[in-house]
């Protein structure tokens, strides 16, 4: 299939879920509101563009289920941490005061945040769930300050499509669209269950999008790149996990 054929196939399955009449209408709306996710050429295709452009019509705004304090699990399941690198400890073994998490990109003021920098700033807690693809989930307690607040503190373009951010751990790297990277749950956490965040949880700095599945909630995370254009990273699928048979999109 040509890429022309099968960008149209695409756009002609959002018109069908979504109900719009006419397949101009539906093309000039995926173009225009970006329904078409980075992946879209991947093992998925047809089905995660449908999913990715379906949500993104009809719920853009909803927001992820929050629990009360009651509903916090007792004993969160971690996911197996990998023994953390030399570089690492050396961080954690100092308290994490020399962490930086870089902020970069299409922004008028790149910065270099460090933990303490980031708690000066309003906080948000939430209690959501962390949902692994695997079927597991635990409900814990998140805090941090909202993602959008950083994206004004440096000054983010508005032509700005997608934000980057990835991990101390190599291999660990994921995207977001603007319709996350600007939502209120969408949180850079520094704090869990009314500490700070330990490292079997992703401490110091840990991204949260309560929006979609738990491999979008980076651990470690020590940069953020702001951009319009996915190519410039890995294979240009907008994330490492597309290049190992998951979805971009994971919204639950
Ligand atoms: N850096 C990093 N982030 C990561 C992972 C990881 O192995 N390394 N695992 C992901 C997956 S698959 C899930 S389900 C959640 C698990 O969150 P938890 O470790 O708090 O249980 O973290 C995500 N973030
Ligand atoms: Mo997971």
């Amino acid at each position: 299939m040509t890429d022309t054929s099968r960008r149209k196939l695409l756009v002609t399955g959002i018109a069908a879920t979504a109900g719009l009449s006419g397949l101009v209408v539906a093309a000039r709306l995926a173009e225009k509101y970006g329904l078409i996710p980075p992946d879209h050429g991947g093992v998925y295709g047809l089905g995660e563009t449908l999913t990715y452009g379906s949500l993104r019509l009809l719920s853009r705004h909803s927001l992820a289920r929050e629990f009360s304090r009651g509903e916090i699990s007792q004993r969160p399941l971690a996911n197996e941490v990998a023994p953390p690198s030399d570089d690492f400890k050396r961080f954690q073994a100092a308290k994490f005061v020399d962490w930086r998490l870089a902020v970069d990109g299409m922004v008028e003021r790149p910065t270099q945040f460090t933990v303490d920098l980031l708690k000066s700033y309003p906080s948000r807690s939430q209690i959501t769930e962390v949902a692994c693809e695997e079927g597991w989930s635990y409900i814990a307690e998140w805090n941090g300050v909202p993602l959008s607040h950083i994206l004004d503190v440096v000054g983010a373009s508005p032509h700005a499509k997608y934000v980057f951010y990835f991990s101390i751990e190599p291999d660990w790297w994921e995207s977001m669209d603007m319709a996350d990277a600007l939502h209120p749950q969408t949180l850079v956490t520094y704090g869990m269950n009314g500490d700070d965040l330990s490292v079997g949880f992703g401490g110091p700095v840990r991204m949260r999008l309560p929006r979609q599945l738990g491999y979008k909630s980076v651990k470690f995370i020590n940069r953020i790149v702001v951009t319009d254009d996915v190519k410039k990273f890995g294979k240009g699928l907008g994330s490492v996990s597309p290049e190992t048979g998951y979805a971009w999109y994971a919204g639950i």
